[in-house]
C-alpha cells in the first residue's frame, strides 16, 4: 500500500488535551492510517522552521513549516482570504485583489512544494487541500514529482463568468490542471470547474468528467465530506445530562430554541438570517416571548478588514433587534462572538427544536449534519438549510430556504416551529439515514480510490 501524504494549509498536531484538533483532522478520521505523512504550515509567523520540523503523533508524522510575518499577510490574509475566498463564494463585491499578494501567494505554494519534496517517497500519494494551495502541485511536477497528486477544494468553485473576474484566474486553473485528480463536495461546483476548462482552455471533458490538458488525463471527482455521526451523537447524548444543557434548559422555562453555529464569515448569511428572525418576530407575534435565538458565532480572520466590519454590522443588528423586541425577563437573540467546546454545541444542538444554517454560499457545511446527528429519535428538531450550502444537494428533508429572503426563512422557522411530532420524526428518520451514511471514511474512500486508480 502507497502511504498517505497530506497537504493542507495549517496543520495542527494533536495533543493529548485535543486528541483530533482542527476540522479537516476530524473530516478525514479514518484516513489517517499509521504511517501518514501531514504537511503545511505550523501556525508560527518568523523567521525559523524553512526547513519541516517532523512530529510523530499517534502513528502520524506532522511536518510543519513556519511562515514570515509578510508571507502570512501576503499569501493567507491578502490573497488567500481576501480574494480567492470572496471570489469563490460569489462574493465578486468583496474581492480585494493586489498583485503583490498575488506573488505572495505564487511564492508561498512553490515553498510548500519545495520543502515537502525531499521527504516524498516514489510511490506515495500526495492528497493536497483547499484553495491556499492550488499551486502546489504545479510546483512539484515543475520540480521532477512523479508521484500521483490530488487536489479537494472545501469550498464551492464559480462558473466562467465569475472566475473571469480574477486577473490571474486563468493561471489558477492550469494550476489546477496539474494535478491527477481534483475533488469537489457537489456536481454543481465540479461542473462549474469543467465548464471553466472549457471556456478558458477549449478542452472538452468526457462524460466521467475526466479530460486531458497537456497530454495527461486529469480526473475530477465528486466527494461529499461527511462526519462521524454516531460518535456526535453520543458526544450530543452524553453533553445533555451535563450541567450546561441543565442550564440552558432552566434559562429557556420551556421556551422553544432555534440555534446557529457558524464561524463569523459573511459567506455563511448571519445579517440575512437576523433579518429573518426579525421578519419572524414582526409577522408572527405568537412568537414573541415563547422562542429564542442562540447564535455562537466562532470569530475568524480577525485580521481580514471585511471581517471585521461584519462584526460590527452584527453587533448593530443583534442591538437594534434585542432592543426592539425585548422584554425584561426575555431576550429575543443570544449571541455569543466565541467558539464552544464540540461537547456544549452537541448539547445546545440537541435541545434546540430549529437549527438554521443559511449561508449564502458553502462548499458543504458540517452544522447541518452535525445537528442532524445531535438530536433525539422521540423528539427530534427541524433542520432549516439553504439551497446554496452543498449539504442542500443531500439533505432534502430539510426544510430547504433561499436565504436571500427574509420572508421565506421566517415562514419555514414558523412552520418549523409549528410542526406536529409525525412529521418531524420523519423528516429527520431520512435525513438521519443520510447523514449516517456520509462516513468520514466514504469521503476519503471515494476520493482516494479514484487517485490510486
Ligand atoms: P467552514 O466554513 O469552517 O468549513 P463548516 O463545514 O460548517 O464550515 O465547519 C465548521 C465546523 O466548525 C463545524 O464542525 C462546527 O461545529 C464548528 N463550529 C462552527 N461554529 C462554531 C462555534 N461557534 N463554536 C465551536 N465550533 C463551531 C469549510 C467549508 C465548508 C465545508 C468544510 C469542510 O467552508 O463548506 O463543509 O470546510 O469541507
Amino acid at each position: 500500500m502507497s502511504r498517505l501524504v497530506i497537504v493542507s494549509n495549517r496543520v495542527q498536531i494533536p495533543t493529548e488535551k485535543a486528541p483530533r484538533a482542527g476540522g479537516l483532522a476530524v473530516a478525514l478520521g479514518s484516513g489517517l492510517a499509521p504511517g501518514t505523512l501531514w504537511f503545511g504550515w505550523s501556525g508560527k509567523r518568523g523567521h525559523n522552521g524553512r526547513t519541516p520540523s517532523l512530529h510523530d503523533a499517534q502513528g502520524v508524522t506532522y511536518a510543519t513549516i513556519d511562515l514570515t510575518e509578510k508571507e502570512y499577510h501576503d499569501f493567507y490574509v491578502g490573497f488567500s482570504n481576501g480574494a480567492l475566498w470572496p471570489l469563490l463564494h460569489y462574493r465578486l463585491d468583496y474581492l480585494d485583489y493586489h498583485r503583490h499578494q498575488h506573488q505572495g501567494y505564487c511564492d508561498v505554494n512553490a515553498y510548500f512544494a519545495e520543502a515537502l519534496l525531499p521527504l516524498l517517497k516514489d510511490d506515495d500519494l500526495v492528497w493536497v487541500h483547499d484553495y491556499q494551495l492550488f499551486l502546489v502541485g504545479e510546483n512539484l511536477r515543475a520540480r521532477g514529482a512523479t508521484q500521483k497528486i490530488g487536489f479537494f477544494l472545501h469550498i464551492p468553485f464559480v462558473p466562467p463568468e465569475i472566475l473571469d473576474a480574477l486577473p490571474c484566474g486563468l493561471e489558477l486553473l492550469r494550476g489546477l490542471c496539474a494535478y491527477d485528480v481534483v475533488g469537489f463536495h457537489t456536481d454543481e461546483h465540479r461542473n462549474a470547474f469543467l465548464s471553466c476548462v472549457e471556456t478558458f482552455l477549449g478542452l472538452a471533458s468526457a462524460d466521467d468528467g475526466s479530460f486531458v490538458f497537456e497530454g495527461r488525463l486529469v480526473k475530477t471527482v465528486t466527494a461529499p465530506i461527511g462526519i462521524d455521526a454516531e460518535e456526535f451523537a453520543q458526544t450530543a447524548v452524553r453533553a445533555a445530562r451535563g450541567a450546561e444543557v441543565r442550564r440552558i434548559r432552566e434559562s429557556l422555562f420551556s421556551r422553544a430554541l432555534v440555534i446557529g453555529a457558524d464561524r463569523l464569515d459573511y459567506s455563511k448569511g448571519l445579517p440575512n438570517r437576523f433579518r429573518a428572525f426579525d421578519q419572524l418576530l414582526e409577522r408572527f407575534h405568537e412568537h414573541r416571548g415563547k422562542v429564542s435565538m442562540l447564535q455562537v458565532a466562532a470569530r475568524s480572520r480577525e485580521d481580514v478588514d471585511r471581517y471585521q466590519q461584519l462584526r460590527r454590522t452584527l453587533d448593530r443588528l443583534v442591538g437594534d433587534i434585542n432592543g426592539r423586541y425585548s422584554e425584561f425577563d426575555w431576550i429575543p437573540i443570544r449571541y455569543m462572538t466565541r467558539a464552544l467546546s464540540r461537547k456544549s454545541l452537541a448539547g445546545f444542538y440537541r435541545v434546540a427544536r430549529v437549527g438554521l444554517v443559511t449561508p449564502l454560499r458553502d462548499g458543504m457545511n458540517l452544522v447541518a449534519k452535525e445537528y442532524v446527528a445531535a438530536q433525539s429519535s422521540a423528539d427530534p428538531g427541524v433542520l432549516i438549510l439553504s439551497r446554496f450550502a452543498g449539504a442542500a444537494d443531500e439533505l432534502k428533508e430539510a426544510l430547504i430556504v433561499n436565504p436571500y429572503d427574509a420572508d421565506e426563512v421566517a415562514e419555514a422557522i414558523d412552520q418549523a416551529l409549528a410542526m406536529d411530532l409525525g412529521e418531524r420524526k420523519e423528516r429527520w428518520q431520512a435525513l438521519r439515514e443520510r447523514v449516517w451514511a456520509g462516513t468520514p471514511a466514504r469521503f476519503t474512500e471515494t476520493f482516494l480510490s479514484v487517485l490510486r486508480d
